[in-house]
């Protein structure tokens, strides 16, 4: 790491006009990452700009007030092309940024990649991956602190603490070990109100999510003597609770937390197809599952989407697959 970590420093030392992207539907890693990374090459007196694909959902808007988020659109194609160097964080395919990747193929900028999720795609120049860690946030903790930590201001702080805290499930999923403690203990020391990001996250919903909430928990079956959850959800639920998906949150947690379950699937029929969340206990590898559907991610947590199949089909699909590794 400390080789592509001085690598790192190099491009960010010499370049000085960024754009920033992340993944699809971000989330708190993605957005946290994002905006810590801009606060940071700000701090260094660089240009930045933040581009993704999606929109910022409504429970991480709090994050745009630390550094604005654009929403990608052709006319901000000429920031991408003038660019002098382009990272991506917490994803490492372009499939996941497809509406902008033509752009920046076609951009001189030197690409760099920060990132935790298995299975890198062939786009970047540079390429700082830690699969071990688990959030990005974590590993910008660790590329700004190798830097310069004076450079770790409280925004940063904020930013790095909302996707740490969210991609460990509030500091419980297996990757989380004592080194995250001890870089979280750092961004408290900072001056991170834990309890704020917490409630901007999770205390600042509408009740129609709740309703949501309730028909997806009323859906779940279980298969193969209850090791497999699944959880299946036709785009209607969302009229019927006048909801999007971006109102989906952490449903695979519900899965899991079934007792004897090993494995738990989360699908969503979208307009072309079903996208699928999968999540696994221990050693079970749940990502071979997320690649043989085109998908991918890490070994207990993946995801994948399907295309033009019916959610009754994805569903059958995917059990039928999971069958030999429960
Ligand atoms: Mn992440």
């Amino acid at each position: 790491m400390t080789e592509q970590f001085s690598r790192l420093h190099d491009v960010f030392n010499t370049k000085h006009l960024f754009v920033i992207t992340s993944h699809v539907n971000p989330d708190a890693d993605a957005i946290g990452s994002e905006v810590a990374l801009a606060l940071y090459l700000k701090g260094k007196g660089k240009e930045v700009r933040i581009i993704n694909q999606s929109i910022t959902p409504d429970h991480l808007l709090f994050l745009t007030k630390l550094f604005p988020v654009h929403t990608y659109n052709s006319d901000l194609d000429l920031h991408i092309l003038d660019a002098d160097c382009f990272c991506v964080v917490d994803t490492n395919s372009p499939k996941r940024f497809s509406a902008m990747a033509e752009t920046v193929a076609k951009s001189n900028a030197v690409k760099v990649c920060i990132d935790h999720h298995l299975e890198q795609e062939s786009f970047a120049d540079l390429y700082v991956i830690d699969t071990d860690v688990p959030a990005a946030s974590e590993l910008l903790y660790r590329i700004f602190t190798d830097d310069d930590p004076a450079l770790i201001t409280l925004p940063v702080a904020t930013a790095l603490y909302a996707g740490i805290m969210t991609d460990t499930g509030s500091f419980k999923f297996p990757k989380t070990d004592a080194e995250t403690h001890l870089i979280t203990a750092e961004l408290l020391k900072r001056g991170v109100d834990p309890y704020a990001v917490y409630q901007e996250i999770y205390e600042s919903g509408e009740i129609n999510k709740l309703h949501l909430l309730g028909k997806a928990l009323e859906c779940i079956e279980v298969h193969y003597n209850g090791r497999v959850a699944c959880m299946a959800l036709p785009r209607s639920v969302f009229t019927e609770t006048r909801t999007t998906e971006a109102d989906v949150d952490n449903l695979t947690q519900y899965v899991l937390s079934i007792r004897n379950v090993v494995v738990g699937l989360v699908f969503i029929e979208q307009p072309d197809g079903v996208k699928v969340s999968l999540r696994s206990k221990g050693e079970i590898d749940i990502n071979i599952i997320a690649k043989k559907f085109g998908g991918g991610g890490h070994r207990n947590a993946s995801g994948a989407r399907l295309k033009d199949i019916t959610l009754a089909d994805a569903v059958t699909a995917l059990l039928t697959s999971i069958k030999e590794i429960v």
